[in-house]
């Protein structure tokens, strides 16, 4: 897949910098299997190129960053579309492996909502900018889904287990302040100036020595590197949690515009 195939992102290098641009802004860069597909041909892309040093990850809009799965194209067989890999029709573990284990910085550049997979895409990032207009957090149980591994695991980490169980119980939004309180943005910036402060922090990695940078993400990735058999086993599990009726009625009632009715599957 060369570059100019892409349809649901966008793709620049430009001075070492290489940028991923989820770019669907009418559905708040939901993604769906293709949009996975071009992130993970993008990203392997800037890691095949020795002259990219750093990698921004960003939305395209001002709305957000992203929304998480496309829900639209979810049925009780998951997400539809040409992922073949993947129990949930959407290789969300393979974004994830790429984001972690390209040996170069990924900077998450939060322009907006990071929510529900799109939550977990900022937090596997190395390091998150954020625009003060951020808004941060999970959605999977309230619309039947959950984003287990990275998502919940490695999160703890950041944010510690209470944080991480709040996050998740709750499905609250949190501002980019309390983001940062929590421990998951590094740096907020006024939106108007996020791209471009963006790319001052990816000059300032440039400028460090790329073997030492390589191994010191190494070294991070190895403490937390059994959290992918956690989301193995998690991927599994939600595929089959996708063709319950609860799991539908969830994806449903957002479809729907309604609140969803879970007390009928605690009787
Ligand atoms: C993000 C949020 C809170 C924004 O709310 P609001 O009111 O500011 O915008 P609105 O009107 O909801 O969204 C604008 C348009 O984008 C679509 C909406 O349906 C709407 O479309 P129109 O009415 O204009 O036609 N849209 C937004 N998010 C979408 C999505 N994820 N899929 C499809 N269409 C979407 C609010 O939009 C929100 O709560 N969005 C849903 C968040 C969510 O539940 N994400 C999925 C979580 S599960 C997941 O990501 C996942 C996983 O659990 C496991 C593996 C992989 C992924």
């Amino acid at each position: 897949m060369t570059s100019h195939d892409f349809q649901d992102i966008l793709y620049d290098k430009l001075d070492g910098i290489a940028t991923v641009t989820m770019n669907r802004p009418e559905v708040l860069n939901a993604f769906r299997a293709q949009t996975v597909d071009e992130m993970i041909a993008a990203f392997h892309d800037a890691w095949a190129d020795r002259s990219i040093g750093a990698v921004i990850l960003t939305g395209a809009g001002e709305r957000a960053f992203s929304s998480g799965g496309d829900q639209s194209e979810r049925t009780s067989d998951g997400y539809a579309g040409p992922s073949t890999r993947s129990d949930i029709g959407l290789d969300v573990e393979d974004l994830h492996s790429a984001i972690r284990e390209i040996p170069k910085p990924v900077i998450a550049a939060v322009n907006g909502y990071a929510i529900g997979g799109g939550h977990v895409l900022h937090v596997i990032c190395d390091l998150t900018i954020a625009a003060e207009n951020a808004r941060f957090g999970q959605a999977g149980p309230r619309v039947g889904s959950v984003d287990p591994g990275y998502g919940t695991a490695y999160l703890s980490r950041l944010v510690g287990e209470k944080r991480a169980r709040e996050i998740w119980y709750l499905c609250r939004q949190y501002t980019a302040q309390q983001a940062q309180s929590l421990g998951l943005v590094n740096w907020i910036v006024p939106a108007e100036d996020l791209q471009e402060e963006a790319r001052n922090i990816a000059r300032e990695i440039l400028a460090m020595s790329p073997t030492a940078i390589k191994i010191a993400k190494a070294s991070f990735n190895a403490d937390t590197d059994h959290i992918k058999g956690i989301g193995a086993m998690g991927m599994a599990a939600l595929a089959l949690y996708y063709e319950t009726p609860e799991a539908m009625e969830g994806r449903n009632a957002f479809m729907e515009q309604r609140k969803p009715d879970f007390a009928q599957f605690r009787a």
